[in-house]
């Protein structure tokens, strides 16, 4: 069976082999690598009057097809709907909620438009595999067409209680859509409750479907590949650069798109607590913040950044002096292999998103790390990641004296107590792997057996 994944982006590598970055870019890379088949989605370029067949390049076992958008659907469907309605409202954020009727009925017809595209290189045994909250209509649009091949769907951000949830408008309709689907995956217990119970009461008196085939099944990353990165880091000339610039100080890390549901400014002021309760810390240790900028064209994701500098520069200028700098805040991308030298270099890895599907990060830290001298990871208890990284420092990101004890008890963990946290975390990761979730999907999706006799992660 050919499989045929659908995502917003396709991440087609460039001719130098480079690929984007980001989680799901990331994740599909590596399941398509292993097995082959069809990448479909936008090609990221917008133009007047777009191709209604997709455009498609081979590489290797993997064919990408793409089509283009016009400005008005990246305005509305992008920009608008998914990233001013959707995102914010599944990251429990109803404040930042910003809803127009114009802009959902665009996140539709784009669904529709990009069904249409796919329907006509679709074959009768595709596998059919659509991920994340940009498509959460793409079934039923396939549906209309007569297309009747199994289709599955990943959620890859939390999907909140109905209170939440259901103070958006079109949620009914979001619902109705999802049924459409064979098989829907979470990464959670906690949201594959939360989407069950939205199918069990009607949304803004409208009547819901009955629920779809409901899976939590954590995403992983390439274990194996991104530990060999890390070990062959040692060698690498950029990452020892890096490394030799910040000095002989201990090192606390985070690595983030600059997205307000990271915690970004937040983790910032916790730093500046331990720093303020620690004064023996001051000039002795460095926090590294990577966060290259992200959907810079939604205002909110511009407040977050200037948020970001203000806080940045208060801290750096109060508590910095002439030889040491608190904060290093870097707004690049970097290669794998630089960041996975970075994270294997960290006494501590900070990862303390507000609210998170998984958090990819937190993993890829972990693999990175020296087995008989790791560091320590301390992680949201609101990332999807700590229902299953129990041995992480499990912290309230809202609590910044909470966060701060934190990275003071990390730094001073002794290192028998840092290598038996970091054996359970890295056994973790190597039996949930990127390779295990797809499999794990797949065959949840194909199976007609009940999904209680599937594999669960714990
Ligand atoms: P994201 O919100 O993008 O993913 P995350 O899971 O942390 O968050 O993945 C980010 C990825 O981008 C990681 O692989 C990271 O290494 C990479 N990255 C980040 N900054 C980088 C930089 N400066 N240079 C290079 N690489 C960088 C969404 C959801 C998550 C979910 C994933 C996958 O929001 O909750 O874990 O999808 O399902």
């Amino acid at each position: 069976m050919r499989l045929v994944v659908v995502s917003n982006r396709v991440s087609a590598p460039n001719r130098e082999g480079k690929a984007g970055v980001g989680g799901l870019a990331v994740a599909l890379r590596a399941a398509l690598r292993e097995r082959g088949g069809v990448w479909f989605g936008w090609s990221g370029r917008v133009s007047e009057a777009p191709a209604e067949l997709p455009h498609i390049v081979q590489r290797g076992r993997v064919g990408y097809a793409v089509v283009d958008i016009t400005p008005l659907d990246r305005d509305e469907y992008y920009l608008g709907f998914a990233n001013r309605a959707l995102w914010p409202n599944m990251h429990y954020r109803l404040g930042l909620t910003q809803f127009s009727r114009a802009e959902f009925a665009g996140y539709m017809r784009v669904n529709r438009r990009f069904a249409a595209a796919l329907a006509a290189i679709i074959e009768p045994d595709d596998l059919i595999w659509v991920h994340d909250y940009h498509l959460i209509p793409f079934a039923a649009e396939l549906r209309r067409l007569g297309i009747q091949n199994r289709i599955g769907y990943f959620h890859h951000i939390p999907w909140p209680p109905i209170d939440v949830f259901g103070a958006l408008p079109g949620a009914g309709d979001l619902l109705t859509a999802l049924a459409a689907y064979d098989l829907v995956g979470v990464h959670t217990e906690r949201d594959a409750g939360n989407l069950a119970r939205s199918f069990a009461e009607p949304v803004g008196g409208m009547p819901v479907p009955a629920a779809p085939r409901i899976i939590a099944l954590p995403i992983g990353i390439d274990t194996a590949a991104f530990r060999a990165a890390a070990q062959h880091a040692d060698a690498n000339s950029v990452v020892q650069r890096m490394i030799s610039g910040l000095g002989d100080r201990p090192l606390v890390i985070g690595v983030d798109r600059l997205d307000y549901s990271k915690g970004i400014v937040e983790r910032l002021e916790a730093f500046e607590r331990f720093l303020v309760a620690n004064p023996d810390r001051r000039g002795n240790v460095t926090l590294l913040q990577i966060a290259p900028p992200s959907r810079s064209e939604v205002p909110e994701y511009e407040q977050v950044g200037r948020q970001t500098d203000e806080t940045l520069g208060r801290i750096n200028s109060s508590l910095g002096d002439t030889g040491w700098m608190p904060i290093r805040f870097v707004k690049r991308s970097y290669t794998r292999p630089v960041l996975a030298g970075l994270f294997r270099n960290a006494a501590v890895g900070l990862v303390t998103p507000m609210r998170d599907g998984m958090n990819l990060v937190a993993k890829e830290y972990v693999a990175a790390q020296r087995p008989d001298d790791p560091g320590v990871l301390v992680l949201s208890r609101f990332a999807g990641a700590a229902e299953q990284m129990r041995e992480a420092l499990i912290v309230n990101p809202f609590d910044k004296f909470e966060v701060a004890e934190a990275i003071g008890t990390a730094l001073a963990m002794p290192k028998d107590e840092r290598i038996a946290r970091w054996r359970v975390l890295y056994e973790g990761l190597c039996r949930h792997d990127i390779g295990w979730w797809t499999q794990s999907f797949l065959d949840a999706l194909t199976a007609s057996a009940p999904l209680a006799a599937l594999p669960r992660f714990s």
